[in-house]
């Protein structure tokens, strides 16, 4: 299948009674990082800044077109976020806002037209920006509230045609772009691991709760969590740095233990007693955790980590997390780490640790196209990164035994980059006419990557065999 968020695809940010949300106000160019982190306040933005964001590829409009698309590359199933804002403009409304509810009722009908299975993400790097401005977003408790009312919602009016629900995605972001992941302002005077964690309990509880609601109102559902995934390496087999790496791995698996497990891992109790981090809780919530853990893990996988204990040596791009650079490997464009074996090596971990059915529901390569005279792309590199991906993936279900339920490529069609904003990081397998500051026909014209993908779907992935 194929992936997409609400945030990076839809556009139309002010049409049919949306409300401001999270994206809206994260800017391209030099401030972005500082705010999507948190440590700079997006109130405070110069006025002619400008959000990718508000208009991205408008896929708000053209999701008939794009789902014929999906249709025709052989897509099973297609993985979307709703943007909660469309649903309750500023999260808080006593009735959710039926302009919202009808678009994705018409997006779902026609996916299943078609035979595609629609994977829902609840919330994928969004919020409506009104409860950002109230409650500091999930630093409050009661943002767990505005959250499960938005759930009620949904699975009232899509539980009957949708399965597949992920609750968060990417969890984890939230300790490293806290703003980007969760709306997460940093005061001077907060702390912000305490912050961040407690942000993290009200999101754990709320997970939980949607679990459990899921199950209440859409009997069959399969709720699921979303990791920002990649294993964390030792950079060498001194027993220093593979225990530098046992410390950061936990620092993800943190959340998928809870989500995954019911309850907080010894590791995190020592961690918050050594920080002095005091998490408040109500008395029902480990309960409420314990009982309604999730029926799959989903995650994006982009490349893997690695860490020296010594902190020396030099910094790696990748997917957000500062990593050191790993000398065994080459890299895209922007600097992520490429590492097709890493794929194999995180879901055999995942699947060890959790035994729980597990879903790749982000992989792809971020990189410059450079269309000919007729806007097509020869997009070799892509297809090599995918390829190699989806056969490091083979081998983890045929060689391993993982269960694996699905793969959707992130960005089947391009989008707006979620880190720099930018449209020139191009992840899909169809092009779009629009440029980093959205200027452009907004045409779609499908890349040689996608008669590849196409050929990879049909021949359910013996096309790639060595023997093929
Ligand atoms: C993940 C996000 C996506 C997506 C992807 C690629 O972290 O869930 O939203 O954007 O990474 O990252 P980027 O767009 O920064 O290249």
């Amino acid at each position: 299948g194929g992936a997409t968020a609400a945030n990076q695809f839809e556009g139309s940010w002010d049409k049919d009674g949306r409300g401001t949300a999270l994206v809206d106000v994260i800017p391209h160019g030099e401030n972005r990082q500082a705010v999507m982190d948190g440590t700079f306040d997006y109130r405070k933005l110069p006025k002619e800044s400008y959000f990718p964001g508000r208009k991205a590829v408008n896929g708000f409009e053209n999701y008939k077109e794009d789902i014929v698309l999906l249709k025709e590359l052989g897509c099973k199933c297609y993985r979307f976020s709703i943007s909660w804002s469309r649903i309750f403009p500023t999260g808080e409304e006593s009735q959710p806002n039926e302009n919202g509810l009808n678009h994705y009722e018409n997006v779902i009908d026609e996916l299943n037209k078609y035979g595609i299975e629609p994977i829902i993400t609840i919330c994928h790097f969004d919020i409506p920006l009104a409860l950002i401005e109230k409650y500091g977003s999930w630093k409050s408790r009661e943002v767990i509230d505005c959250y499960l009312r938005y759930c009620e919602a949904l699975f009232h009016r899509f539980g009957k045609k949708v399965r597949y629900w992920i609750t968060f995605n990417e969890i984890n972001m939230l300790m490293h772009l806290p703003f980007m992941g969760a709306g997460i302002r940093l005061e001077e005077d907060e702390n912000p691991m305490e912050v961040k964690y407690q942000a993290a309990h009200h999101e754990l509880v709320a997970s939980a709760l949607a679990v459990k609601m899921a199950h209440e109102i859409c009997p069959g559902s399969q709720v699921g969590c979303m990791l920002a995934a990649g294993d964390v390496y030792p950079y060498s087999c001194d027993p220093k740095d593979v225990w530098a790496s046992v410390e950061k791995n936990r620092e993800n698996y943190f959340f998928t233990d809870i989500q995954v497990r019911g309850n907080y891992p010894s590791y995190a109790e020592k961690l918050f007693e050594r920080e002095n981090i005091r998490l408040k809780m109500k008395e029902n919530d480990l309960e409420i955790l314990k009982e309604n853990t999730v029926d799959f893990v989903s995650l994006s996988y982009y490349n893997s980590r690695c860490v020296r204990a010594d902190g020396k040596g030099e910094a790696a791009g990748g997917n957000v997390f500062a990593s050191a650079k790993n000398p065994h490997l080459t890299n895209s464009q922007w600097g992520w780490p490429i590492d097709p074996l890493g794929l194999r090596i995180t879901l055999n971990t995942l699947y060890d640790r959790y035994q729980k059915p597990l879903f790749i529901v982000e992989n792809g390569l971020g990189a410059k196209d450079t269309p000919d005279e007729n806007g097509f792309v020869d997009d070799d590199y892509r297809i090599e990164y995918l390829s190699s991906h989806v056969k490091a993936m083979m081998d983890a279900v045929e060689k391993d035994g993982v269960d694996l339920i699905g793969y959707t490529a992130w960005g089947w069609i391009d989008l707006v980059s979620a880190t720099t904003g930018e449209m020139s990081k191009r992840y899909g397998m169809v092009y779009v006419d629009l440029d980093d500051f959205g200027k452009g026909t907004g045409k779609r014209i499908p890349k040689k990557s996608f008669y590849w993908y196409k050929n990879v779907i049909e021949s359910n992935g013996d096309c790639l065999r060595d023997d093929a």
